[in-house]
């Protein structure tokens, strides 16, 4: 990994600006905040206040706390709460979906409606809710009033359990891992991990297992669903992406976040021409919005609103002096934000109930008035436009193709009367893709942003690795320009072939941190498909998030593990203390679940690691030889299907 803050030269231009005017920054504030050694590596217990036991001591005695809880222990215990709390994080955002999904079919919220029809009987197939001859509104308030129940359900299974393969299915039953209620497995997570409850670390981490499960198949799937239902599944659109989309001579809203209900209403309050006009008498030339993180996801794959950058471009957006309000929600929010908001004219307005930021404005959104609120916030960064000082907007932009949903993958595949999978696992079998990537996280001020993502990406198209992503790996991708199809140069020989016939970038953007749902939902369809085994642990892939820094990127790790699917998390890992613990997350949960989670700082380590991983995998499958490409008439593909 190299010195450098960015491989990203529109963030060195902020930084060396934020530098000069003595703006403190994430990048800044890196490098006189050490990370205490004992906390990073899980060794610090403060679960009662008898402690908080720093387990670091060379003997038996020293790693002992005062109850007697061995380091093995809390290490688990401390993974285990990392992985509730990424699991309610994602699960309350899906919670907050199936709320306006159901105030929207009782017309209570008239600024949204139930746009993708299609998904919204889909969805509502899976959770055995009939359809025939009801009104939309109907569906979706019995789609809505099931997702709900989802959260506070004590006993059985959650719904989309029964998406994934049947053999995963067993599995998880056979290891008392599936999970009952979304609430119910963060709670007895909780539960567990204080003090004089569960310490056996084997156990405490099945329980961390069985609450990523309630995230990935429950809340994180139910907020990628319910939200494709009110906003539309993505199909691609073309965007751009970086700091220079924001525009010297308009009225610049930023939504930073996560979540989708306000921001999709900003993008229309930003386009009503009564705001137009109103921008323009005070001397601006129209309203420009941009995202941030997630949010900036979520309207990038449905309205191809361009993203100002990845979780690390949020204090430097505000640097460029040209941002007139952000509008943050919820989730990866740097408080930090308030006090560079001051150094410049932006208002920073909160607007969440569940998150006030000291020095932020607070307009509470309410979906019950929904366009009315997202009017006035626009109307506050109008307002400030003529308030804007010195400006200084980095030229630097990328086009950018999103809105890979999977049901638009299967479309592009198969084309709109045989939407299907098959040419894809026909063309890893072929060995002309060698497998799927999905590369997905964060950025990390401890580690040079962007670099990670792109120089594991380069090398795994360049071995004709399919590469999938969400979060702010996704938006480094974009920024970086790996999201077009001219990227296909950058792809080994077979995998151009793929993208060329199929016409599909080699790099796909799926979407936010809660479209992390829609690769298991891809993988399930793989296995479905046929002839890549008949688990998602057979099939040749690998989830890598190489900058990570949020809970919720180890619980996303926890329940693509769960699923069968190995994940290499870049940096430090956080159960570095316990070898023990390392041992169970790699090889034990191998054993038990078929995926693992290995913690491996070196980039080109991860690379090999996946290539091999790959290899094995297509070995296990009797594919490891590449095969000319043959056409299946109809009886070969029936002996395909397993
Ligand atoms: Fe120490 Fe045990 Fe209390 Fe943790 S729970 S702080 S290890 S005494
Ligand atoms: S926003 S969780 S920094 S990906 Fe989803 Fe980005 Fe990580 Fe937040």
């Amino acid at each position: 990994m190299g010195n450098k803050k960015s491989i990203d030269p529109a963030a060195l231009e902020m930084l060396s600006i934020a530098e000069a005017k003595g703006i403190s920054t994430a990048f800044s504030r890196v490098d006189n905040m050490k990370p205490c050694p004992i906390g990073a590596d899980g060794a610090c217990c403060k679960n009662c206040s008898m402690g908080p036991c720093r387990l670091v001591g060379k003997d038996e005695a020293g790693k002992t706390g005062i109850c007697g809880a061995t380091l093995e222990t809390v290490t688990a215990r401390n993974l285990a709460r990392i992985v509730a709390a990424g699991a309610s994080a994602h699960s309350d955002h899906g919670r907050d979906m199936a709320q306006t999904l159901i105030a929207v079919a009782n017309g209570e919220a008239r600024s949204y409606q139930i746009k993708d029809v299609a998904k919204l009987k889909a969805v509502a197939r899976d959770m055995g809710i009939p359809t025939e001859g009801r009104s939309k509104e109907d569906i979706a308030r019995d789609v809505g009033t099931k997702a709900l129940m989802s959260f506070g359900q004590q006993s059985g299974e959650l719904v989309y359990v029964s998406r994934a393969p049947k053999k995963r299915q067993e599995l998880w039953r056979r290891f008392g891992l599936t999970p009952r209620g979304v609430d119910r497995e963060v709670v007895e997570s909780l539960h567990r991990t204080s003090i004089g409850v569960d310490q056996d670390a084997e156990h405490i981490l099945d329980q961390a297992l069985r609450t990523s499960l309630a995230s990935g198949w429950g809340g994180s799937m139910l907020a990628t669903d319910l939200t494709d239902i009110l906003f539309g599944a993505p199909k691609p659109l073309t965007a751009q992406a970086n700091l220079g989309v924001l525009k010297k001579d308009e009225v610049n809203v930023v939504v930073h976040g996560h979540e989708p209900t306000l921001s999709e209403m900003i993008v229309a309050a930003s386009q009503d021409p009564e705001l137009v006009e109103y921008a323009k008498n005070k001397g601006a030339k129209g309203i420009n919005l941009a995202g941030i993180c997630c949010t900036a996801n979520e309207v990038l794959m449905r309205q191809g609103v361009a993203s100002a950058g990845n979780f690390l471009h949020q204090e430097l957006a505000i640097v460029t002096g040209a941002v007139d309000a952000m509008v943050v929600d919820v989730q990866c929010i740097f408080q930090g934000l308030a006090k560079v908001a001051q150094t410049q004219h932006t208002k920073l307005i909160t607007t969440s109930p569940k998150a006030k930021i000291t020095g932020a404005t607070h307009m509470q959104f309410d979906e019950h008035h929904a366009y009315e609120m997202a009017k006035e916030i626009v109307k506050v960064a109008i307002d400030n436009f003529q308030n804007r000082g010195e400006v200084h907007i980095p030229d630097y932009t990328s086009d950018l193709v999103a809105g890979f949903s999977h049901e638009y993958i299967e479309y592009m595949l198969g084309g709109r009367y045989r939407a299907s999978f098959r040419p894809l696992n026909d063309a890893i079998m072929q060995g002309r893709i060698l497998g799927v990537a999905g590369i997905v996280g964060c950025n990390n001020p401890r580690v040079t942003q962007d670099e990670g993502t792109i120089s594991i990406m380069r090398q795994l198209l360049a071995n004709n690795v399919l590469v999938v992503m969400t979060g702010c790996s996704a938006i480094g991708a974009g920024k970086h320009g790996f999201m077009v199809p001219e990227m296909m140069e950058q792809a080994g020989a077979g995998l151009r072939e793929v993208c060329e016939a199929v016409g599909m970038p080699p790099v796909l953007h799926l979407g936010s941190c809660v479209d992390n749902s829609r690769i298991l939902t891809v993988l399930s369809a793989i296995v479905k498909e046929g002839g890549l085994g008949d688990d998602i642990s057979d099939v040749p892939a690998v989830g890598i998030a190489p900058e990570w820094m949020s809970e919720k990127a180890i619980e996303i790790a926890t329940y693509v593990a769960a699923s069968g699917g190995y994940v290499l998390m870049g940096g430090r890992s956080p159960v570095k203390a316990s070898a023990e613990v390392t041992r169970i997350l790699s090889e034990g949960w191998e054993k038990k679940v078929g995926g693992k989670v290995e913690f491996v700082d070196d980039y080109q380590e991860i690379v090999d690691k996946t290539i091999e991983h790959l290899h094995k995998k297509r070995k296990a499958l009797g594919i490891d030889v590449a095969k000319e490409r043959e056409l299946f008439d109809m009886e070969k593909r029936r002996e395909l299907v397993v």
